[in-house]
């Protein structure tokens, strides 16, 4: 079995697909988008991915989008060391968070990461070249055009952090009625790893606001220890590592 991931060091959807390679011993060939330059938006990238993001998972030909999909395809071919319950209610609970996870956490992080991190490339562009690139990206074309080369206002910044806070207080929620330490019990399962690079992107920005939720703040440690962690945020991906100015102070309130 051969395994090819297009991915970004720093993309949060990516880390999601790293992890669960990394967890099942896979090897897989890692190729490198810069999404800042572009490379996803090339037409032989796009023959793959339609969407025009990362990840996408090449196996033996086969070609899988979507990191969610891609982890439970993952599962599937290569059950062992699995991420999955058996038991079929527990496995639609998973699901079920997963869906929450992408609605909520994983996208409101978007927004203090292109405010706090990428803004300043953006701001570099001339109008006519962002507009450019802002209209040729098949699923984020409005997102960037409202960002434009200001950032997201206050009041969409704040919004988004009301919604991360909301996600922290649904998992402890989630982890206390499973009792943990894991979103659905005893086991670690797709929807961890799922939540993962939210809470690891708000760390990193220094954003992070768990430190009342315990369960949270146990939930972090515990996913930080995972013998796969190391691996998947080789050094580069964390948005700290390629913008320094991320580690200056009061960086989080620019
Ligand atoms: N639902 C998709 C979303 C993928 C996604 O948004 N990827 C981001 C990086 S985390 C991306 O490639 N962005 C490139 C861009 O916005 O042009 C997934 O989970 O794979």
């Amino acid at each position: 079995m051969a395994f090819t991931l297009y991915n970004a060091p720093q993309s949060t959807c990516s880390q999601r697909v790293r992890f669960v390679l990394n967890a099942k011993d896979l090897p897989f060939a890692e190729i490198k988008l810069n999404l800042l330059e572009g490379d996803q938006l090339k037409p032989d990238y796009l023959k793959l991915n339609p969407n025009g993001v990362v990840p996408t998972l090449d196996h033996d030909g086969a070609i899988v989008i979507d990191s969610t999909v891609i982890t439970e395809y993952l599962d599937e071919v290569v059950p062992g060391s699995s991420f999955t319950p058996d038991d079929p209610v527990k496995r639609a609970r998973m699901r079920t968070l997963m869906h929450f996870i992408d609605e909520m956490p994983a996208a409101s992080v978007r927004v203090p990461t292109f405010n706090l991190a990428f803004l300043p490339t953006f701001q570099k562009m001339s109008r006519e070249d962002f507009t450019a690139m802002a209209e040729s990206k098949p699923l984020r074309r409005e997102f960037m055009l409202t960002m434009g080369q200001t950032g997201f206002p206050k009041a969409e910044m704040d919004a988004a952090l009301a919604r991360l806070r909301r996600s922290w207080e649904r998992m402890d929620a989630e982890i206390a009625a499973s009792g943990g330490p894991w979103l659905l019990g005893r086991d670690i399962s797709l929807a961890d790893v799922a939540a993962m690079p939210a809470l690891v992107r708000m760390h990193d920005l220094d954003l992070a606001d768990w430190q009342d939720l315990p369960r949270v703040v146990t939930w972090f440690d515990n996913i930080r220890a995972q013998q796969a962690f190391q691996p998947t945020y080789y050094h580069g991906s964390l948005l700290s590592d390629r913008f320094p100015h991320l580690r200056e102070k009061g960086a989080k309130t620019a």
